[in-house]
């Protein structure tokens, strides 16, 4: 059997049907600055899956037609092994394509976490994740939302996240940022990104965290938590006013009714 000729078609099945996946375009659209990269490095990944996918499907039905039993043949296969040279094939090729992953995937990610150090001027958001939702607190502007409330954003400025978790393990995904990371209890993990386009994005627990797991998805029609929401620097301005404007109001009227209570 001719090895190479197959080999080279493999390749040419793989690519084919990874250039077709890309431009099926089987992605969300793109809506932060860390979006590109990671895009890219799923291409790159896609491609490598898809060529390998290519070789080892058309070897397999190759081999189940050109060795298949005729009838009435009973005889048992030839029993081979220790082909040395195919062994360090088949296992240097998968090390090298795997490093070259993994060395890819090491670039873009970390490229977040510098961002998350280098502490930039934009947004600070503890995001506290639980059974079953999501709770904001604005560490730079001093607000509190209640759980369930819409994350709000403003458009072109860097997010610094920081995730934990009041009960079991969750996962923030926005799949538009291309921004997954988990929350976990007794630890932070932080995670920057930089929103760059205005619009409604889904958020969606990658998790699996127990019975209303499905409704931690904005995706779904029954879903508990609200979308997330990127707007302009002037209508995040306007919001965060309204934000500390309710919150004020909140507290006086509270302790006039503390006030009250102390009369009766
Ligand atoms: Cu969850």
């Amino acid at each position: 059997m001719k090895v190479l000729p197959l080999v080279l078609l493999g390749v040419v099945v793989g690519a084919v049907i990874s250039v077709l996946l890309i431009v099926l375009r089987t992605l969300p659209v793109q809506a932060s600055a860390e979006a590109d990269d990671i895009d890219n490095l799923y291409i790159f990944f896609l491609g490598f899956s898809g060529i390998i996918f290519g070789i080892v499907v058309l070897f397999l039905l190759v081999a189940v037609y050109r060795f298949r039993a005729r009838p009435n043949d009973e005889r048992e296969g030839d029993n081979i092994h220790g082909i040395t040279w195919l062994e360090v094939v088949w296992t240097v090729i998968p090390f090298v394509i795997v490093m070259l992953c993994a060395i890819g995937g090491l670039i873009v990610l970390r490229s977040g976490d510098v961002e998350a150090q280098a502490r930039t001027s934009g947004q600070q958001i503890h995001v506290l994740g639980y059974q079953f939702g999501w709770k904001y607190d604005y560490l730079n502007q001093e607000i509190n939302l209640r759980e369930q409330s819409t994350l709000v954003l403003p458009v072109n400025e860097s997010v610094i996240f920081e995730l934990t978790s009041a009960d079991v393990i969750h996962s923030f995904w926005v799949p538009a940022w291309r921004m997954q990371m988990n929350a976990t209890p007794g630890q932070t993990n932080e995670v920057s990104i930089t929103p760059t386009k205005i619009g409604t994005y889904e958020i969606i627990c990658a998790f699996l965290c127990g019975v209303g797991h499905t409704g931690m998805n904005s995706a779904l029609p029954d879903s508990i938590i609200p979308k997330v929401q990127v707007v302009s620097k002037a209508d995040f301005d306007a919001w965060v006013a309204k934000q500390k404007d309710d919150a004020a109001k909140a507290a006086s009227s509270a302790a006039a009714d503390s006030a009250a209570g102390s009369v009766d």
